[in-house]
């Protein structure tokens, strides 16, 4: 697994480099942020299965038919499933995030997840759509308990799941 600074030194590694302009920018802007990420993390903890609720409810409220009989969050079982997958993007998000990298999700979360939801009949387009409104509903709560105004710093994780789950671009 690796965050910011490990996946850094690797590229320059490989070519035996030592670190130049480019390398020092993008190591300051992962510090500099450093406390952003880690402040907005801990916002996200401390609420995450309030976030997860809100999610599901509006997700359900958006497309009903995941709901209904036939659907694929259909049954107590199904439904408490998807939430729970839910939360599992929201918490390694909140991994991503503090590493500043998205290769805690390759490894954990996507490695082979399109075919298990493919022989399992979970839509994908519609889990995109969850993870998109759980980073509206992150970004919201940073910005309200922060005072941070640009939070385009947290899209990364939840973009990332949603482009390599997604059928479509973004
Ligand atoms: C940490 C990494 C990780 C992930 C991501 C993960 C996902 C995951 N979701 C699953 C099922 C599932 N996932 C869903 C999810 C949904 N259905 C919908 O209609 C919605 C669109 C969506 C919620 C947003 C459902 C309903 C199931 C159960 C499907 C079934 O058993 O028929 C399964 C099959 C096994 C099981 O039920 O536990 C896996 C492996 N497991 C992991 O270990």
């Amino acid at each position: 697994m690796r965050d910011a600074v490990t996946s850094l030194i690797r590229n320059y590694d490989v070519t035996g480099r030592y670190l130049d302009r480019n390398a020092i920018d993008s190591l300051k802007d992962y510090f500099d942020t450093g406390m952003r990420r880690v402040q907005a993390a801990t916002i996200i903890n401390s609420n995450a299965s309030a976030i997860v609720k809100q999610a599901g409810l509006r997700l359900f409220d958006e497309l009903p038919e995941l709901i209904r009989p036939g659907g694929n969050a259909y049954t107590t079982r199904r439904y408490a499933a998807c939430l729970r997958d839910m939360d599992y993007y929201l918490r390694y998000a909140t991994y991503a995030l503090v590493a500043g990298d998205t290769d805690v999700l390759d490894e954990r979360v996507l490695e082979g997840l399109r075919e298990t939801y493919n022989s399992l009949g979970v839509p994908c387009g519609p889990t995109v759509r969850g993870i998109q409104i759980m980073k509206e509903i992150v970004k919201d709560q940073v910005a309200t308990a922060t005072g941070i105004e640009k939070t385009d710093f947290l899209d990364q994780p939840f973009d990332y799941m949603s482009r390599e789950l997604g059928e479509k671009d973004l």
